[in-house]
């Protein structure tokens, strides 16, 4: 599950962002904008309740559009995460999101799922099953999954 942040949508870095994932292989099994409500921005980061960076992180995710995306492929994860970046952008290598684009924490311009588990309970909160294509049959499948 990744969300292209407010900063990156505001930023125009939209198209940047999905073309990373997509040109990695991971295969997209929905996508969608939307603007965060309150509820579910507060769900979605359940547990950074009781981090003194809570309220901003809140205030961040729902202050402008988001697009959300569901991806599938080999290690999704951790190759997700890795087309991401450190948490902190100042921190993040070139080449990835963050370390090509960002400079601060609370800019971060991109969310991914840092487990399987987690990744399943995101694309629920923010898609509903008819929103979702798993396993759709991509034509250059072949050549990307072994
Ligand atoms: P990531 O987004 O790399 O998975 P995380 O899950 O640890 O990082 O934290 C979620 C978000 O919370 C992160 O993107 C930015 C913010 N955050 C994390 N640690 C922070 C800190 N020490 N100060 C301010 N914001 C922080
Ligand atoms: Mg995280």
């Amino acid at each position: 599950m990744i969300i292209v942040k407010p900063d990156a949508v505001q930023r125009g870095l939209t198209g940047e962002i999905i073309k990373r994932f997509e040109a990695r292989g991971l295969k997209i099994i929905g996508l969608k904008l939307l603007q965060v409500e309150r509820a579910l921005a507060e769900k979605h980061y359940d547990v950074h309740r009781e981090r003194p960076f809570f309220a901003s992180l809140v205030a961040y995710i729902t202050s402008a559009p988001v697009v959300v995306m569901a991806l599938e492929g080999t290690d999704a994860i951790a190759a997700a995460r890795a087309t991401i970046g450190a948490t902190t952008p100042s921190e993040a290598a070139p080449g990835s999101i963050r370390g090509d684009f960002g400079l601060e924490i609370g800019r971060n311009l991109a969310h991914g799922s840092d487990s399987v588990e987690n990744g399943e309970i995101e694309v629920a909160n923010f898609f509903s099953d008819a929103e979702l294509l798993s396993g759709w049959p991509r034509a250059v499948d072949g050549w990307v999954f072994e």
